[in-house]
């Protein structure tokens, strides 16, 4: 296949900007830009800049840039599917990858390319097949992507032993590109599978990415735009969350990205990250069933918000590392939830929730940001949409995920980023350290 233009724009990009890296780390390596507590030592590294992304910011207040757009201006610069609401998810990795905006051509390359990779080898279907019908499907979206790291053309090239290290982003963005056509169908796979009886929908070539993961899953429109809105919404939060950092970790030990992703994957799959829209809607459901299915008073809710907090738990979609405001995807999913499902009752307790919790979980104060993040909400729009279980909310997220994560990855090898080694220190250094008001260097 001759070269896409994505391809060779991302050739031409990685190469300019290759010797602003190589700059700053030889010249001005020195330059301190941060320090260190002990707070942050033992407090995950919260705010501690050590990270380089130009995919994506997060500012505390504003919330995600993707390339330097917010994310109405994103969705309203890119190229819509005809006939559709939002945009192709192929011109968005495009702009992920590059910064700027495709043309519909250029777009439609992606759309080319993609179907073109899609196919999924048996053997992968097969470990599905082998595995209990009951594992978690994170856990068998993540066992997959691994079980296809045989297909790695990043590997197969770095065993022959004449890759350099400036031509590593080729191989990788061949497997991420890889990667990304097979991901609906893996996940819509498991789906069917798993909860539709094995009833198996085969792709159908005439759809774009978006709209054959609506297909394949049997959910009729408009599911095709909640599917392209959903996966462009979870796809980069800047490269510090827990699914990010992973797979640039993992990455930076040279490990190709089906290693990198599945493990990213597995971090995704944690309560506190992805699996919280899982749990949101748990908590929604047990808060309705208490109440013989009917919508909660914001007496009853302020209640049931009490007593999750007093039992120990986190209130599920509500906090943020980071941002310190409601987060913008959440507010994008709650635009098109008041234009496409108005009176739908739980899309009416979201909004009760988003009334009450803020000022519970100020009360209760511990958050550092008592408002919700992308989890609380994403969950009602699916059920909606008749995807009712919800242990399946976090593979949704995941597919997103991967368009940002790979593009990443992609970029590190481009600009050469070394193995990532942190340095760790005991207790006994900590306590010293306190002791004398700091380290001596
Ligand atoms: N409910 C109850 N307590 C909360 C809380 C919430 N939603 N959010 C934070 N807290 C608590 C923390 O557990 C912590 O308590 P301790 O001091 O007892 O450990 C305290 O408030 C301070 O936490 P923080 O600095 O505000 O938040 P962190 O950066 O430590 O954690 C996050 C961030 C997201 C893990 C946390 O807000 C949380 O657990 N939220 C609920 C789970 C969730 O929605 N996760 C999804 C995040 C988005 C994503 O990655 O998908």
């Amino acid at each position: 296949m001759a070269e896409s233009t994505l391809k060779q724009t991302l050739k031409q990009k990685i190469e300019a900007f290759r010797p602003r890296t190589q700059k700053l780390n030889k010249e001005f390596g020195e330059v301190v830009i941060d320090k260190v507590n002990i707070g942050q030592a033992i407090g995950g590294a919260r705010d501690v800049r050590c990270l380089v992304t130009d995919i994506s910011y997060l500012d505390p207040q504003e919330g995600i840039r993707f390339r330097g757009k917010t994310i109405p201006e994103t969705f309203a610069a890119l190229p819509k599917v005809p006939g559709k609401e939002q945009p192709f998810v192929e011109g968005f990795f495009y702009f992920l990858l590059t910064g700027e905006i495709p043309t519909m051509d250029q777009t439609q390359e992606i759309v080319a390319d993609w179907k073109a990779r899609s196919a999924v080898p048996q053997y992968v279907f097969d470990v599905l097949r082998a595995m209990p019908r009951d594992s978690h499907p994170m856990t068998m979206f993540s066992t997959a992507i691994l079980a296809m790291q045989r297909e790695s053309k990043f590997a197969k090239k770095y065993a022959t032993g004449t890759m350099k290290k400036n031509d590593m982003w080729e191989p990788m963005y061949e497997d991420s590109m890889d990667i990304l056509a097979r991901l609906p169908v893996i996940g819509a796979y498991i789906y069917r599978m798993k909860y539709k009886g094995d009833t198996i929908i085969p792709a159908d070539p005439k759809l774009d990415w978006g709209g054959n993961f609506a297909h394949m899953m049997g959910i009729p429109n408009p599911y095709d735009d909640v599917a392209r809105m959903y996966f462009i919404l979870h796809s980069d939060h800047e490269s510090g969350n827990v699914s990010a950092h992973t797979t640039h970790l993992v990455a930076s030990a040279l490990s190709d990205a089906y290693y990198s992703l599945s493990a990213g994957i597995n971090g995704l799959a944690g309560p506190l990250h992805g699996l919280a829209n899982q749990e949101v809607l748990g908590w929604i459901k047990q808060t309705m069933k208490k109440l013989n299915n009917t919508l909660p008073s914001k007496e009853q809710l302020k209640q049931f918000l009490w007593d999750t907090l007093n039992s120990g738990q986190v209130i599920p979609g509500y906090g943020h590392a980071v941002l310190r405001k409601t987060d913008p995807r959440y507010v994008a999913q709650n635009e098109f939830s008041k234009k496409h499902l108005p009176n739908d009752p739980l899309f009416q307790l979201v909004n009760m929730i988003y009334e009450v919790a803020p000022g519970v979980l100020t009360e209760h104060g511990k958050t550092k940001n008592p408002w919700p993040n992308v989890d609380a909400h994403s969950g009602v729009i699916q059920v909606h949409y008749g995807v009712v279980e919800e242990d399946f909310y976090t593979v949704l997220f995941g597919i997103g995920r991967a368009l940002g994560v790979l593009a990443n990855i992609t970029w590190d090898r481009g600009l050469g980023y070394a193995i990532e080694r942190p340095k760790s220190v005991t207790t006994d250094m900590l306590e010293k350290w306190a002791h004398e008001g700091g380290r001596k260097i």
